[in-house]
């Protein structure tokens, strides 16, 4: 049994010049992820069900656990000092950490503690992703170039996932590793050493109740998946939980495309780049499989606002280049003159 922190030291080696703050960073976020797991696994018996009443700069209604993950999180990479700002969706600004350990921090981070958090009243999976970047600025003034680099820049990501165990999973550029929380130890350790995607799937993840917005090409796709076709195992099975990580976690396993394209309420998608889509994005890549916005891929779109959205096709390589070719087709991008 390998826990989190010894293959965190482990691998500091591919990083000839690591001194260890990279390691000490995902140390700490594994740490809060470990105390946001606790409240998570209680929440139908304390008072933390339900909404806090704040809206945040999304416009949704925090739930008390969004409010608990994102001060769990910031106070961690806060005492840990490794990091000197956040970017967090529960924040319409960066978040600086100007304590004497954390102002001179040579990483950042990108977070949405977490994800898919309506969920949590009905007991369904929910997520936490993160990006770590390094600092560009060389004084405490370039908040907004450290933090609004393109996913291509990011030197590390992951996720965790609270379903029916709770794991975390993570990239440095060399691969993917999953943790899963052995709760008798309170340790995380490695239970899916070098994750590799499956080529192609037999699963498609999107939200059908907005299928007459949705762009022609994703219709087209959608058409494809139902068709009847023994020679490609068709029709696919639709799986759409509602809670990005669990979907994504469920097709980096078995194989499966995510879509969250436009849509009426949603005209550039509703997942946000910088702490959704990168991340993510990263992982999939690290795996074997693909993520474009349909005609981009994820890790190249220009980052201009923290909490920009983005539309995204993720997973298997196969499956998202063929929803690409009909969005070529049906839903060509506008070329820009
Ligand atoms: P819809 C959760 O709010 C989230 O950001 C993703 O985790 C999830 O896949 C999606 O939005 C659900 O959105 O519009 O389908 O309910």
């Amino acid at each position: 049994m390998i826990t989190l922190g010894q293959f965190i030291i482990k691998k500091q080696s591919d990083f000839p010049y690591a001194k260890g703050e990279l390691s000490r960073l995902l140390r700490d976020i594994g740490i809060a992820a470990k105390i946001v797991n606790r409240e998570i696994n209680k929440a139908g018996l304390a008072d933390i069900l339900g909404d806090s009443g704040v809206v945040n700069v999304q416009g949704e209604t925090q739930k008390k656990l969004d409010v608990y993950a994102n001060e769990q999180f910031i106070s961690a990479l806060s005492s840990g000092g490794e990091c000197c700002l956040v970017a967090s969706e529960e924040n319409e600004e960066v978040v600086l950490l100007n304590t004497d350990v954390s102002k001179n921090a040579k990483y950042v981070v990108a977070i949405d503690p977490l994800d898919g958090s309506s969920n949590i009243d009905v007991n369904v999976a929910v997520g936490t992703t993160f990006s770590i970047y390094r600092r560009k600025s060389t004084d405490g003034n370039g908040v907004l170039e450290d933090i609004l680099q393109k996913g291509t820049e990011q030197v590390a990501a992951g996720y965790v996932i609270y379903g029916s165990s709770t794991m975390l999973v993570y990239t440095t550029g060399k691969g993917v590793n999953g943790f899963t929380l052995d709760p008798s130890i309170g340790e995380f350790c490695l239970s899916h050493a070098d994750i590799k995607i499956p080529e192609t799937g037999t699963i498609y993840s999107i939200n059908e109740g907005n299928y007459v917005h949705f762009p022609e090409g994703v219709k087209k796709y959608i058409k494809y998946c139902q068709v009847e076709d023994d020679a490609t195992q068709r029709p696919y099975t639709s799986r759409y939980i509602g809670s990005m990580v669990a979907d994504l976690h469920r097709n980096l396993i078995k194989g499966g495309i995510y879509i969250y394209p436009s849509t009426a309420s949603a005209p550039k998608g509703k997942l946000r780049l910088v702490y959704e889509c990168n991340p993510l994005a990263f992982i999939i890549e690290q795996a074997g499989g693909r993520a474009t916005n349909g005609y981009e891929r994820i890790l190249d779109i220009d980052v201009t606002e923290i909490h920009q959205r983005e539309s995204i096709f993720i997973g298997s390589t196969k499956m998202v280049l063929l929803a690409e070719e009909y969005m070529a087709q049906y839903s060509p991008k506008e070329i820009l003159k």
